[in-house]
This record gives C-alpha cells, structure tokens and sequence, in this order.
C-alpha cells in the first residue's frame, strides 16, 4: 500500500518536481508535507485522486466497449432498436455518485474543523466574554491559547512584506520563529489590501483581510526552515511577498524569544564601525520605518534580528553588496515597495549602515 502510494504521489507530479528542482531545500512544496496539518491536505488529495481515477477509468471503459461493440457493421442497413429511458440504469448513476461523494465528504468535513479548531479547550465560551472588542470569537480563543502555553503570533500582511509581533512585546520581520512539533496560532490581518498566508509544507492557505481578524494553526514537526508565500495577488511585486517560517527547539525557541524581548536591544560597541552605522541609521530617518528591538511599526518591518536573516526583503540573498544596492534603490528588486531610495548615501555612511545592520544579530 504504502508503495503504491508514493506512485501515486510522483506520477501527476514529476512536472512540477521538475520545476521545483532548481529550488533546493526551500521546503515549499505541499506534496512534501511537514506537520500534520500538510499531511492530512495531502491524504485527502491522494484520496480524491484515487476516486477521480475510478471514475475515468469505469466511464472511459464502458465508453470504448458501447463505441467498439455497437459500431455500425458493413451490413447493417436496418435502423437498431430504439430506447429510451432505463430505471436501472439512472439509478445506478445516481446511487454510485452519491457514494462516491460521502466518501469525499465524510474526512473533508472532519478535516475542514481539525483545521478550524481555533484553540485548546476554547469550545462553547465565545458567549460570555466575547464583548470585550470587535474582534469577537477568534481574538479570544487565540487568548485562550495563550494562557494555554501555546504560542500566538500576530501576524499583518504590508505590501510587500510580512510583519509578525509576539505577544511577548517585540516584532520580526519577514521571518517568523515558532517552536517545532506544537501547534502555533496565527492572528492573521492585513494593513492595507487583501493577502493570503501560506506555508505549503506545512498547512493550508488563509486570507489576510484588511480590518478581519482571521485564525490559523501551524505545526512544523521538525526544527527547520519552510518557506512561505503570499497567496492573493495583492500588486506588482505580490510574487516576491515571500517570508520563512522557522521552526526551533522548544528550548532553543525559548532563548530566542528571550533575546528578542530584551528590554534594551544590545547597542553596538562604542567607537565601532557598527555605531556609527547606528548613527547614520537615525540620521536618515531608517529609524522611522524601522523597528530594533521593541513592537514593530506598519512603515516598515523590523530589523531587531536582521542579521540572522537569510533574505534581504524576503527574495534577495543576503550579501554587503545586495544590502547596499537595496537601500539604494528598493525599487529595482521589488516595484512598488514602500521603502524610501537612498540613490545619493555616501559610501562611508553606507558601508556604516551595512556593518550596523549585520550586527543586529540574536542568534548565534
Ligand atoms: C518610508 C519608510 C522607510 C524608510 C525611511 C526606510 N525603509 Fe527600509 N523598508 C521599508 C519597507 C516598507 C520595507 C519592506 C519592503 C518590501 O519588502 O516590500 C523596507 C525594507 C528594508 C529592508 C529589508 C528588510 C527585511 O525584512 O528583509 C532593509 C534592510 C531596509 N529596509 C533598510 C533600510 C535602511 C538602512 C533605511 C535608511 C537608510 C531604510 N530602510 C529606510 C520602509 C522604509
Ligand atoms: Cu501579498
């Protein structure tokens, strides 16, 4: 069975295994599922597939042997009996397909409320306290998760970057660390036009939307890094609106959040390259949009941890030469992006803001 399954599995796929094979480890696939929410999208997709194929299969069939077997023959000349209508036969088409259904609809009803399941032990209180504010069930039952020990992350949706704040106070941009083999609560909603957030290796896809507060849970069932994509068209530079989801140890998460919560984020050493970057950072007004240490700001997404990144701007590989030639000119990796251009910098203050920004790092 279980080799039958990966045939299946390659089969339809080995196109887009081909497309995807200039990626390396991005773990962006949906067919190459990571938690458990992945997992179940894809049985229930093998599971469909297997009913499709038994239905081309039984139709395509019974279609050859009435073309093949019912042809005219060289000396038909008579017109064959004429019939209309067969009980047994539209019966037989009406009960096989009514089958055919419950055994799609049966897991993906159970299914569609595994994965709505808002929170631990949330159920038959949205009643009572959901007064408190506009944002109704889902808000609260994140809270609820919350005093559970799950983690809740808030996470806003810019054009064209993604900006995730912690309840402990302090915001990431672009990529988002969560603990491995737990489930993990998103809060989604979007500052100004409707995206979508999606992590295929780990689960479905849910709608950021302006003024909605949406919920989905996320589990990663290793420590790894999985890559995430915006699902709504949202602008010119919507295919680029891409962040990571990374997924620690309990303990190694929890060091991170310590580090990312502290009260003082670390300043550079005095005198340093990387202070006056600093410097220079205030001076030109980075600041403004951009947060170090402390919440995030809708401007621009966070660099507390900057130097830990993988990506500059979610696309652009992280390189002195690629910092630099984006704070110059943002506009020529992502049209349409909200950051300000810095074409006339001096090279010495760059290089500063290049050495400052590098700094900012809280793992080791
Ligand atoms: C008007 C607000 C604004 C100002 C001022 C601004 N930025 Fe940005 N910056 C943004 C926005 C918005 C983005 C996200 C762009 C995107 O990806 O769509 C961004 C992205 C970035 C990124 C990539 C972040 C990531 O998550 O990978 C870096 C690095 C950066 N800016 C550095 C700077 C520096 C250095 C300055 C000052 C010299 C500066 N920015 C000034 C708005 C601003
Ligand atoms: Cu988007």
């Amino acid at each position: 069975m279980k080799g039958r399954r990966n045939i299946w599995r390659f089969l339809p796929l080995s196109a887009m295994l081909l497309l995807l094979a200039g990626c390396g480890e991005q773990r962006l696939s949906a067919l190459d599922p990571m938690g458990p929410q992945a997992q179940w999208i894809l049985d229930n997709m093998i599971l469909s597939l297997y009913v499709m194929a038994i239905v081309v299969i039984v139709v395509f069939t019974l279609y050859f042997i009435a073309v093949v077997k019912f042809r005219r023959k060289p000396d038909d000349d008579e017109l064959p009996e004429q019939v209309e209508g067969s009980k047994v036969l539209e019966l037989t088409w009406t009960i096989i397909p009514v089958f055919l259904l419950i055994i799609l609809a049966v897991p993906t009803i159970a299914g569609t409320y595994y994965m709505a399941e808002s929170a631990p032990e949330s159920s038959g209180s949205s009643g009572e306290e959901g007064e408190e504010g506009e944002e109704g069930g889902d808000a609260e039952s994140a809270e609820e998760a919350e005093e559970e020990g799950a983690v809740v992350i808030d996470v806003t949706g810019h054009q064209y970057w993604w900006q995730f704040d912690y309840q402990e106070g302090f915001s990431a941009g672009n990529e988002v660390y969560i603990p491995a083999g737990e489930k993990v609560w998103f809060n989604l909603t979007a500052e100004d036009v409707i995206h979508s957030f999606w992590v295929p290796a780990l689960g479905g896809k849910m709608d950021n939307i302006p003024g909605v507060d949406n919920e989905i849970w996320l589990e990663a069932d290793e420590p790894g890094t999985y890559k995430g994509k915006c699902a709504e068209l949202c602008g010119p530079s919507h295919a680029l609106m891409d962040f990571k989801v990374i997924a620690l140890e309990r303990d190694e998460y929890d060091a991170w959040v310590e580090q990312m919560s502290a009260e003082e984020p670390a300043e550079p050493e005095e005198g340093s390259v990387a202070a006056e970057g600093r410097q220079v950072f205030e001076d030109q007004g980075c600041i403004g949009c951009h947060a170090i240490g402390g919440p995030g700001s809708a401007q621009g997404p966070a660099l507390s941890n900057f130097g830990d990144r993988e990506k500059i701007a979610g696309v652009i590989d992280y390189t002195p030469e690629n910092l630099e030639d984006w704070i110059r000119d943002p506009q020529s990796f992502k049209q349409g992006n909200n950051m300000q251009a810095y074409p006339d910098m001096s090279d010495e203050d760059m290089d500063a803001i290049v050495e400052y920004l590098d700094s900012l790092n809280v793992r080791e």
